[in-house]
């Protein structure tokens, strides 16, 4: 893993760890074979359908944004990434968030942080991307930047097809992360194995 300067954080990036025929393959069978959804979610009192197709994976119930997520598991190839995940990065990940931006629709996931509380303090979130690399851009949050005024106010990291990006320390109190909106030209799935606590 290749460390990725980030002060208030810890960032890890794996450029190359699926091949490009392993990317192409685990592409496909999640297109084909998730059963992707589109949610609603409330934001300031109103109900938007999110901008995004979602799939989620694993032993533990999860909540954000007003929607509660039941346990199921994982299906076979995403069992099998979970253990090559692991391995990459010596974390531990019991649950998997599938998000997927589809190609000639205005996709992308606002700017948040991932502090929900069945995450536990400073949640270790393992990034895998498929089809369409896209920055993933980040924002320090006010307390941040107040300390640090030298930080860039939006730094952008690549997450090509077959990535792996790693996403630890304290990150999740300091910067915000989103993908901005935009009309992709191929679909992209990324998944982020994620640890919950208790349950
Ligand atoms: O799909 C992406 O590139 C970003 C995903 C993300 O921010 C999240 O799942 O919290």
């Amino acid at each position: 893993m290749e460390n990725i300067e980030m002060p208030g954080a810890h960032i890890a990036r794996d450029l190359t760890f699926l091949s490009e025929a392993e990317a192409d393959s685990l592409f496909s069978t999640l297109i084909d074979h998730v059963e992707w959804e589109q949610r609603d979610v409330e934001v300031y009192g109103r109900i938007f359908p999110q901008p995004r197709l979602t799939a989620w994976f694993g032993q533990g119930n999860y909540s954000y944004s007003g929607l509660s997520l039941k346990a199921r598991p994982m299906p076979e190839p995403i069992e099998a990434l979970r253990q090559q995940v692991e391995a990459r990065t010596g974390g531990v990940f019991n649950s998997v968030l599938l998000n997927r931006y589809v190609a000639g629709k205005n996709h992308g996931i606002g700017f948040h942080a991932d502090n929900e509380p069945e995450l536990g303090r400073d949640p270790v979130i393992a990034m895998v991307t498929l089809g369409e690399g896209r920055g993933l851009h980040f924002k320090p949050k006010a307390h941040h930047q107040r300390i640090m005024p030298e930080l860039e106010p939006n730094t952008q990291i690549e997450t090509p097809h077959g990535s792996l990006l790693l996403m630890a320390g304290a990150l999740q109190r300091n910067w915000t992360h989103g993908l901005p909106k935009k009309v992709g030209r191929k679909d992209r799935i990324t998944l982020t194995f994620r640890k919950i606590i208790g349950d």
